[in-house]
């Protein structure tokens, strides 16, 4: 790629960014989610698309803010158990508890697998549990979730 084309990609990613307000209003935790379970990979816009860890993985409004769905839940005890504990640890932390926060029958680091959302029971993976999870341990299991400055 030549230089000019670079140039054009990065301005053009940079006005495609500041026209985006709403999808990365408080971007944080959204953001800090999406890389410790690897949904960033393969997409250079996954920050825009809305789609990638969206608000309502945690937030029961789209736009995010108070109010909080059980997995949303989960994390804010897992705060409250270990005050000032950094986010991915706390994730983690969760994660590792195996639960199931919306009680859709599979545990909250399967649906990030599935991509699916932990904290509504209407969103389920289509496979089996059983084919589920030995996907997600052939994947990884849940080390490839660890905090990256573990
Ligand atoms: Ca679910």
């Amino acid at each position: 790629m030549d230089r000019l084309s670079l140039w054009l990609g990065a301005a053009l990613t940079g006005l495609v960014l500041l026209s985006a307000p709403a999808v990365l209003a408080l971007p944080k935790y959204r953001l800090l989610t999406a890389q410790q379970v690897g949904h960033d990979k393969g997409d250079p816009l996954w920050q825009l698309s809305g789609r990638v860890v969206p608000c309502v993985t945690c937030h029961l409004s789209a736009q995010g803010g108070p109010g909080w769905n059980p997995f949303g839940e989960s994390l804010r005890a897992g705060f409250r158990a270990e005050p000032g504990a950094r986010f991915g640890e706390v994730l983690y932390r969760v994660l590792e508890a195996r639960a199931d926060a919306d009680g859709d029958a599979y545990p909250d680091a399967l649906e990030f697998h599935a991509r699916t959302n932990p904290g509504d029971a209407a969103s389920r993976p289509e496979q089996g549990l059983d084919v589920l999870q030995a996907e997600f341990e052939a994947a990884g299991g849940l080390e490839q979730y660890a905090p990256r400055t573990r």
